[in-house]
């Protein structure tokens, strides 16, 4: 009889903690860098839902600073494809294009096998837009 009262307590106890996981915002930096030109990169701190796709962080950005910008199409395929950053777009006569990396939370830089409709940040990756040639 006490088993199932023990069991509903220690439940009502953990729903909170999921619950309030489910629903956070989770701290990622988005950073725009030319390998192509000597620019400057800019850094920018902003946050991704948990478990959201980059494309609604950057979609978030955007809406919030006016020094972020990005278009992108609809591929039948592979989804959302970038096509450019703050006005700077890649096109397939000069080979330039909007490549994606993560610097992951214990420093690896990685190319992600997807785009941004289908990456999910993790918490403090730095998501690294860099414009570069294919
Ligand atoms: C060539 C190629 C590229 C070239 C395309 C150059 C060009 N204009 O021809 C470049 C280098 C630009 C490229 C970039 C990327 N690519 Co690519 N690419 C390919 C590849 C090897 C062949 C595509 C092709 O020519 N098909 C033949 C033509 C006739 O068909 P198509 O439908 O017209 O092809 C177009 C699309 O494939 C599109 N495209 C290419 N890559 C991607 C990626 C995404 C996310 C989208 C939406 C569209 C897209 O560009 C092609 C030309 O217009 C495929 C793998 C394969 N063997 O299919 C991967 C592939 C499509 N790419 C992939 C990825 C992940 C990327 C990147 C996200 C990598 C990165 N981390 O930066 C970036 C895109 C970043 C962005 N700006 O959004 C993945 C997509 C998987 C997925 N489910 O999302 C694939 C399947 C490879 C893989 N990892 O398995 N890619």
């Amino acid at each position: 009889m006490m088993i199932p009262v023990v069991l509903s307590a220690a439940l009502l106890l953990l729903l909170p903690g999921t619950l309030t996981q489910s629903f956070r915002q989770v701290p990622i930096d988005v950073v725009v860098e030319n390998s192509l030109h000597d620019i400057k990169p800019l850094t920018f701190s902003t946050h991704v839902a948990y478990r959201g796709i980059l494309l609604g962080a950057l979609k978030g950005l955007m809406d919030t600073n006016a020094n972020f910008k990005f278009t992108y199409s609809d591929d039948p395929n592979y989804g959302p494809y970038l096509e450019s950053v703050n006005g700077v777009a890649g096109n397939d006569k000069d080979h330039t294009y909007w490549q994606l990396l993560v610097k992951t939370a214990d420093g690896k830089v990685i190319r992600p096998d997807v785009g941004i409709g289908c990456y999910l940040p993790k918490a403090n990756e730095q998501i690294i837009l860099t414009f570069s040639k294919w």
